[in-house]
């Protein structure tokens, strides 16, 4: 996940991009995010379904056999020449027809290109399949390719996006399609924010009873060991890693009723109220449980960081009950509950890394508690002053990932994905080294008011916005009503592949008005 490792490559081609009967080309349409360098020229070829193959370069380290790249290839050929049959007589005059395009993937330094021939150099499977995906996307109904070289790679590592699947269940399939889109937006993190007060879905193998008694329907409303297998197949096949959350000690209602003893009881004067808080820090169980819950999730999920959550835990609750109350004393903390909620994710941070996992947590961790395992990644979301909490995180040497300002489960009239743009991640006051601490950001896109009917048109454009800002150059990317058009042509690009007619490309693209 380094910049100069392996997300970096190459690219240099023979490349897509529309031109329609030689009247107007647009530059880069489609292309989003925009490539760091990208110099097109006039010179223009033409695809053909029959003449078009991937092939891997004869230098190449990856060959047949490598399973992402073979399945990708698949893919994007489907997705390039949908209905070829039809579309190619309507398309292709014959005289264009000259030159066979082949698409060489080499995974190594060495490179030779001959004409007719498209190449993508990469140091790593995942560049050259973030290759395959910028350079194709405009071929689905333009089959004209114009002579365009390409070097890309990312600004930031990490580039996520979080799904709520608490608040509402999200089926599979709208799991599997948010993936997709994250793919063609080169988005690279899904973080699976799973579970939360309303409900829990993720059906556990060492605690049965957590989705059985915690999810909104013990058998419909889950995900089933072989359904978070797919998600997490899916979404490797397309370079995504898969971070869980389980949020923890607040957040955790649900939780409560498949694990009887795990939530702090509340109290009304001296007697229990009936109602509970947040996990229980002062029982052993509690660690015990957790210890056994995060191990099955080191299991499962085989990504190196784990999230923990952390955030808005209420101390009303602990404050009431007369236990609590006690070990506060014994443990020297007075009447600061901050202390009591920093001892609890203290203790989960060094499970997790117990487990060679990488913690990440919500900034409410860091506000109360500067001293944390200097590894755990900090995740900022509070929309007040954040380029302040930027500025003292890293300072602390933490590394940072910024999603206050990209909240889209937030929604106004118009054209609101230019708040998105508009962010500068790096613009806090700091040295470069503690710029450099911030390894990227995430769109989130909370479940109160989504699910699987308002999903998708609330996601897709606007995540786009920050999986710009994430992937692109700073400087060629501060203007957004240059960027308007690109983002319009894409936000086509993506109706596309959900089957959509895109009435925009064909009324100004001008490809059927002739
Ligand atoms: N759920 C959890 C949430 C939020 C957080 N954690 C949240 C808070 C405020 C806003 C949006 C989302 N719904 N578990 C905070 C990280 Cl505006």
């Amino acid at each position: 996940m380094s910049r100069s490792g392996s997300h970096s490559h190459r690219v240099r081609w023979w490349c897509l991009i529309v031109a329609v009967v030689a009247v107007w080309v647009q530059q880069v349409e489609g292309v989003w995010p925009l490539p760091q360098q990208l110099h097109q020229s006039a010179d223009r070829d033409c695809l053909s379904p029959q003449r078009f193959s991937f092939t891997y370069g004869r230098d190449s380290a990856a060959q047949t056999g490598c399973s992402v790249l073979d399945a990708a290839f698949k893919r994007y050929f489907s997705i390039i020449f949908p209905d070829f049959t039809t579309l190619s007589g309507l398309l292709m005059p014959e005289n264009e027809l000259s030159n066979d395009v082949v698409l060489m993937f080499v995974v190594a330094d060495t490179l030779s290109v001959s004409e007719g021939q498209a190449v993508l150099r990469s140091v790593s499977v995942w560049g050259a399949l973030r290759g395959v995906t910028s350079c194709l996307l405009s071929l689905l109904f333009f089959y004209f390719i114009n002579k365009t070289e390409i070097v890309d790679f990312p600004r930031f590592a990490f580039r996520g996006l979080l799904l709520d699947t608490s608040r509402h269940y999200l089926p599979l399939y709208a799991i599997l399609k948010t993936l997709d889109a994250m793919a063609y937006s080169k988005l690279n993190v899904f973080h699976w924010h799973i579970v939360d007060d309303p409900s829990f879905p993720y059906q556990s193998r060492t605690f049965p009873d957590l989705s059985n008694k915690g999810a909104f329907h013990p058998f419909t409303h889950i995900y089933t060991q072989s359904d978070v297998i797919r998600v997490i197949e899916h979404a490797r096949m397309r370079g995504i890693r898969v971070v869980p959350e389980f949020d923890s000690p607040g957040h955790t209602q649900s939780w409560g009723k498949g694990q009887p003893g795990l939530l702090t009881p509340c109290y009304k004067g001296s007697v229990p109220s009936g109602s509970f808080g947040p996990v229980d820090p002062t029982v052993d169980t509690t660690y015990k449980f957790m210890a056994s819950l995060l191990k099955e999730v080191k299991f499962v999920f085989p990504d190196s960081y784990v999230h923990l959550g952390g955030d808005e835990v209420s101390f009303a609750c602990w404050q009431s009950n007369p236990n609590v109350r006690k070990f506060m004393e014994k443990m020297g903390f007075g009447k600061d509950f901050t202390k009591l909620e920093s001892f609890y994710m203290e203790s989960i941070m060094n499970m997790t890394a117990a487990l060679n996992k990488t913690s990440i947590v919500w900034q409410d961790v860091f506000d109360y508690h500067e001293r944390i395992p200097q590894d755990t990644v900090l995740e900022i979301w509070k929309g007040a002053k954040y380029q302040t909490e930027l500025s003292r995180m890293t300072q602390a040497g933490h590394r940072v990932l910024l999603s206050a300002p990209w909240y889209i489960n937030h929604i106004s009239y118009g054209q609101d994905w230019r708040n998105s743009y508009a962010v500068q991640p790096q613009n806090f006051s700091g040295t470069d080294e503690q710029k450099k601490l911030v390894i990227g950001g995430e769109v989130a896109m909370w479940g109160e008011y989504v699910d699987a009917t308002n999903l998708s048109p609330r996601l897709w454009p606007r995540a786009c916005a920050a999986a710009e800002r994430l992937w692109s150059n700073e400087e060629k990317t501060l203007n957004a009503d240059l960027a308007f058009p690109r983002l319009k042509e894409f936000r086509c690009e993506l109706l596309r592949y959900w089957k959509y007619v895109c009435n925009y490309s064909l009324s100004t693209s001008g490809l059927f008005q002739a």
